[in-house]
């Protein structure tokens, strides 16, 4: 049986054999298979020009490569198609390659499983998993069979056990659905207690450095390391506790191009976090040859969250590793008008966290308001979340002068008991 704990990659397997469409989705594979601690043996970028319905790559391609991975000494272990096969195209480009094969989810599906580390995160990522294992489970059940050491044995045993595995595969996804649920439930619970709360989300292409610059906007410690998809769960940290109303910073998963869509589908809540966000501050790697292209893979992925109109703050980071003035401009055009800096100097933290909070001082509006005596709880929540100028005790009630993030004042609904309101200067 297929369990969570049980990896997608066949036992010991180190030694690849990478084939893509071209280098620099190529490179990216490396970057992956380099974080489960593969190594790519050897690699052929082949554009497709049309793609052949059973095996996504051409016959005779897939045959030049079985034997040039036969002519290798030490052989490899393992061909990494570098796109998106169906179970039927990955079953046959298998039987072609007399190896075992992943596609670029199974991939990507895989680090996610061995980085999960919240209940989560794990959840979600199983749950992902199982729904990509199951059309696939003739083909991977191959992968185990030969891992335990049995040959392909006796046919009518395997396929009755193949039913089971389907089974029981499906009876676990139920179950997970049904575990997001209730976890899904404890988060709508947990981001109401926020909605006070003017929210920062940083999100960007996985590796641009979003966890380390929430660690030194926020001074906390954030697991942040030279690895794909290090964060998996949203962490929530303060980032100006002191003002009114307080501004929380929110570290999310990390995207990458051709996410898989059922990842996508299983870290909705945790992209929900993003959608609650009254701003975007949008990470970008200056330092990688790809910046333009994970820009606008972001990009991408914020249209599909329906989160693209929202106001963002796109920043260029890792500006130290930009050593020539060819490199500068380079980053300069590709992400125009972004804020440049790195993560690892305070002063420059500390300015953008000042635009950060300044952007937030600009939806400041000032009220005139009288709140009837009976609505004690609205004026402890505009003391919290307000800078009250003036109060006076009137016969109808408390009169409050006081300045108010937009954002917030409509979130309270003040408006019924407004008697003047100007936008304010900042
Ligand atoms: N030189 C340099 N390295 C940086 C900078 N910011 C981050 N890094 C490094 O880049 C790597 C990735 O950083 P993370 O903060 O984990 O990136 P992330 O965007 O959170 O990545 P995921 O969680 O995987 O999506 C780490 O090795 C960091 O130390 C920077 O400004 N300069
Ligand atoms: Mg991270």
């Amino acid at each position: 049986m297929i369990e969570n704990s049980e990896s997608l990659l066949p036992n010991g397997a180190s030694r690849v054999f990478t084939l893509g469409v071209d280098d620099e989705s190529l490179n990216e594979l490396d970057r992956l298979l380099d974080t489960l601690d593969l190594q790519t043996a050897c690699r052929v970028a082949a554009p497709v020009r049309r793609v052949v319905a059973g095996t996504y790559f051409g016959t005779g391609k897939l045959d030049e490569l079985r034997l040039a991975a036969a002519a290798m000494e030490p052989g490899i272990d393992l061909f990494v198609i570098d796109v998106d096969l169906t179970p039927r195209q990955l079953q046959n480009v298998e039987k072609l390659l007399c190896k075992p094969v992943l596609d670029r989810t199974g991939i990507i599906l895989e680090i996610f499983s061995r980085h999960a580390r919240t209940r989560e995160a794990k959840t979600q990522v199983e749950l992902a998993k199982l729904q990509y294992v199951l059309p696939r489970l003739a083909h991977l059940w191959n992968h185990f069979e030969r891992q335990r050491g049995g040959g392909v044995g006796n046919k009518g045993m395997g396929e009755k056990q193949l039913e089971v595995d389907r089974r029981l595969v499906k009876r676990r996804i139920q179950i997970l659905r049904g575990r997001l649920v209730e976890i899904e439930k404890e988060r709508v619970v947990q981001r109401a207690s926020r909605q006070d709360l003017l929210k920062v989300a940083l999100v960007g292409y996985t590796n641009a450095g979003k966890s380390t610059l929430l660690n030194s906007l926020t001074e906390s410690k954030v697991l942040a390391e030279d690895k794909l998809f290090a964060t998996l769960d949203s962490t929530v940290r303060a980032l100006n506790p002191d003002s009114h109303p307080p501004v929380v910073a929110i570290d999310t998963v990390g995207f990458i191009s051709r996410i898989p869509t059922s990842l996508i589908a299983s870290f909705r809540s945790t992209l929900e976090e993003i959608r609650e966000a009254d701003l975007i501050v949008h990470v970008v790697d200056a330092s990688s040859l790809q910046a333009r292209e994970q820009f606008e893979t972001t990009c991408e992925v914020l249209k599909e969250l329906e989160c693209d109109s929202k106001e963002k703050l796109v920043v260029l980071n890792k500006a130290d590793l930009l050593t020539t003035p060819a490199q500068i401009n380079q980053a300069r055009i590709a992400v125009p008008g972004a804020v440049r800096l790195s993560a690892l100097d305070p002063d420059a933290v500390r300015s953008l966290r000042e635009r950060i909070l300044d952007h937030f001082k600009t939806r400041m509006e000032t009220w005139d308001l009288v709140l009837p005596y009976a609505e004690g709880k609205l004026q402890a929540q505009l003391q919290e979340f307000g800078s009250i100028q003036t109060t006076r005790y009137l016969e109808k009630g408390v009169f409050m002068q006081v300045m108010l993030d937009s954002g917030i004042a409509r979130k309270l609904g003040v408006r019924k008991y407004a008697t003047s309101k100007n936008e304010d200067q900042g």
